[in-house]
């Protein structure tokens, strides 16, 4: 069975293999918790993501964590709230997906996820978190997976509906 913990926690203080980032396409920073990662990473970070030239909406691209406690940062691009009428759903699985993958390839054992397009990217909590979790469950393998939840509601409603599950 998946390793999958819940914390509360602001991610950038995680001693793990990798973290996530909930990128833009243009993996140039931004806020919420894209701005978190490049501040605490250092300047570095952005010069490592120029050179991978952008990420499109789904996907994921891996840099090292720099100034950060963790080892790998991986950049993935969470689809933007339309009313779940640009395939939003599939989107987002495919960014945790795609992650998992990114975290294998670099023989990551530990992963930590922040709530991806749940913040600036106005994606509701509650089925965005059941894809989170349906996702992970399916492709994490052996990683053991930490969602990272910053506010108190996304922490409730991560513990609410991990059991469902
Ligand atoms: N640690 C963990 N989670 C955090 C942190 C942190 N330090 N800071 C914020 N969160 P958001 P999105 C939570 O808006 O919706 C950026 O400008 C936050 O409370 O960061 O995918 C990018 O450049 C929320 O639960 O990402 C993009 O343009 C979750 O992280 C855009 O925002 C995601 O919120 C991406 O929007």
């Amino acid at each position: 069975m998946t390793n999958i913990s819940i914390i509360q926690d602001d991610i950038t203080t995680l001693k793990v293999d990798a973290i996530v980032n909930a990128a833009n396409s243009s993996l140039r920073g931004g806020g919420g918790v894209d701005g978190a990662i490049h501040r605490a990473a250092g300047s570095e970070l952005d010069l490592a993501c120029q050179k991978l030239g952008g990420c499109p909406t789904g996907q994921a691209k891996t840099t090292p964590g720099f100034n950060l406690p963790a080892k790998y940062v991986i950049h993935t691009v969470g689809p933007i709230w339309h009313a779940g009428h640009q395939h939003e759903a599939e989107l987002l699985a495919a960014c945790y997906q795609n992650s998992l993958r990114e975290a294998q390839q670099h023989h990551c054992q530990s992963i930590a996820f922040p709530a991806i397009s749940t913040g600036i990217y106005g994606y509701p909590l509650t089925p965005a978190t059941k894809i989170a979790l349906q996702t992970v469950q399916k492709f994490a393998g052996d990683i053991h997976v930490i969602f990272v939840c910053f506010d108190e509601k996304t922490f409730t409603v991560y513990q609410q509906l991990l059991p469902e599950l």
